[in-house]
């Protein structure tokens, strides 16, 4: 079956989902096509933390009802260390705040916004593909219930995630990718307990690093730093817990456990591309770059590219191309600094459990105590963290 889809949006995540609303506000036709399930979709629990210039976007689009009802606006964060918990206080050192709000219950949010609005979204789209980035029509395939169906396209963005098919469609020549692996990973558990602390805090110990989230008044989600290789299998409920109440211990105050109702484990690594267009075709999100998520900056680097070249698009098809032109420079401007950011925090305050040497080991760790006592310590430093975590300005 042959079609004309405007633009094909590959990938129902929070990029594709959130570009296919910039694109109905200014009535630009589109079809998001997705490999996976509704409810797969539905079901990816993953980021927390929205910058402040996130949730401005969304409220832009008027796509923010529930996140101000429901999203936990912190005015800074904790960071801890040696048993002593500091807090950075972004409100008062810039001004600004981060929203903690799911990237589910956003997801949630977006997919029944467009199901509201009768847009084109097609799940459980299988064998995606596309040919002609370079030619002035490139084309979609895809085969949905057995059925082969081919877009002609104006433009194919690619919001499909690290493991996309868009960004091996177009790599070699001009697109090459930079990686930086890190021998650790993280453990995320859901819990359902109320938060024990105000602000999500995050703490270097001599096991590995501890982080402490939440999700609502009711739900708290946790993170370990545990081995690169190491399975699910083997950390029990109880063995999590007894780590968690290693690493986030400060005297005087009490974590309280509850039901663990999710766990998982995700390995970390940094990825940027060296371009985030080739011809006709654009890459948005985790398709084009990865951090740690220690500095809670993936879904938001997703948000900002969709903002630049969600404005783009339209103005395109309004007769202007010269933002197109300019999407990859600009937004892979703001990602390196975000890349840079994600990777300091990282370094900041986890444990290189690898390295063999154990002197070594300890200079490493009293380094960063001493890293450490500085950020919380200077005001200078202080304000570069809580400018940095509270958000980038989204270029315009
Ligand atoms: P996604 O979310 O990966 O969505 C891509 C979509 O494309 C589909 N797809 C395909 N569809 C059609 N054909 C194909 N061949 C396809 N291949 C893939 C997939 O099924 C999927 O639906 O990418 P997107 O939209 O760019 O969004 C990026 C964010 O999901 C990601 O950056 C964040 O989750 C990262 N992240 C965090 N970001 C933050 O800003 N703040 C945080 O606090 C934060 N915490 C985290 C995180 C990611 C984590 N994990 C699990 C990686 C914490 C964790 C633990
Ligand atoms: C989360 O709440 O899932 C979260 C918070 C902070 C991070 C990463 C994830 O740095």
């Amino acid at each position: 079956m042959k079609k004309m889809a405007g633009i094909a949006i590959i990938g129902a995540g929070p990029a594709g989902l959130l570009l296919g609303h910039v694109l109905h506000q200014a009535g630009v036709p589109f079809t998001i096509l997705e490999r996976s399930s509704r409810e797969h979709v539905l079901g990816r629990i993953r980021a927390g933390v929205l910058e402040q210039g996130s949730v401005d976007i969304l409220g832009t689009l008027g796509l923010d009802a529930n996140l101000r009802a429901r999203g936990l606006t912190h005015g800074g964060i904790n960071l801890q260390f040696e048993g002593e918990r500091h807090s950075v206080d972004f409100r008062e050192l810039v001004g600004r705040t981060i929203t903690v709000y799911g990237q589910q219950a956003l997801v949630t949010d977006l997919l029944e916004e467009h199901e509201r609005l009768g847009t084109s979204i097609v799940f459980e789209a299988e064998n995606v593909d596309l040919v002609g980035a370079d030619s002035a029509e490139p084309r979609v395939f895809y085969t949905k219930d057995g059925v082969a169906s081919e877009l002609s396209c104006d433009l194919v963005v690619g919001a499909d995630g690290y493991h996309g098919v868009t960004r091996q469609r177009i790599a070699g020549g001009n697109l090459q990718a930079m990686v930086h692996e890190y021998p650790f990973a993280w453990l995320g558990i859901l819990a359902t307990v109320p938060p024990s602390t105000d602000n999500v805090t995050y703490a270097l110990h001599r096991d590995g690093f501890g982080l402490h989230s939440m999700r609502s008044s009711q739900v708290s989600r946790f993170y370990l730093q545990v081995g690169r290789d190491e399975s699910i299998e083997d950390w029990s409920d109880a063995r999590i817990w007894d780590a968690l109440q290693t690493r986030l211990a400060v005297p005087g105050w009490e974590l309280t456990e509850g039901p663990i109702t999710e766990k998982s484990i995700t390995a970390m690594r940094s990825f940027v591309v060296s371009t985030m267009q080739h011809g006709r075709v654009f890459l948005v999100g985790d398709a084009a770059h990865i951090v740690p998520p220690t500095g809670a900056k993936g879904l938001n680097s997703a948000i900002a590219d969709v903002a630049v070249l969600g404005r783009a698009i339209v103005e395109h098809c309004a007769g202007d191309s010269t933002g197109l032109g300019r999407y990859s420079d600009r937004a892979l401007s703001r990602q390196w600094k975000v890349q840079h950011f994600s990777q300091w925090m990282t370094d900041m305050l986890h444990i290189h459990h690898e390295v063999p040497d154990a002197s070594a080991r300890a200079f490493r760790y009293r380094r960063q105590v001493g890293q450490l006592e500085y950020v919380t310590g200077s005001r200078f430093a202080l304000q570069s963290l809580a400018e940095q975590y509270a958000g980038l300005p989204v270029a315009d």
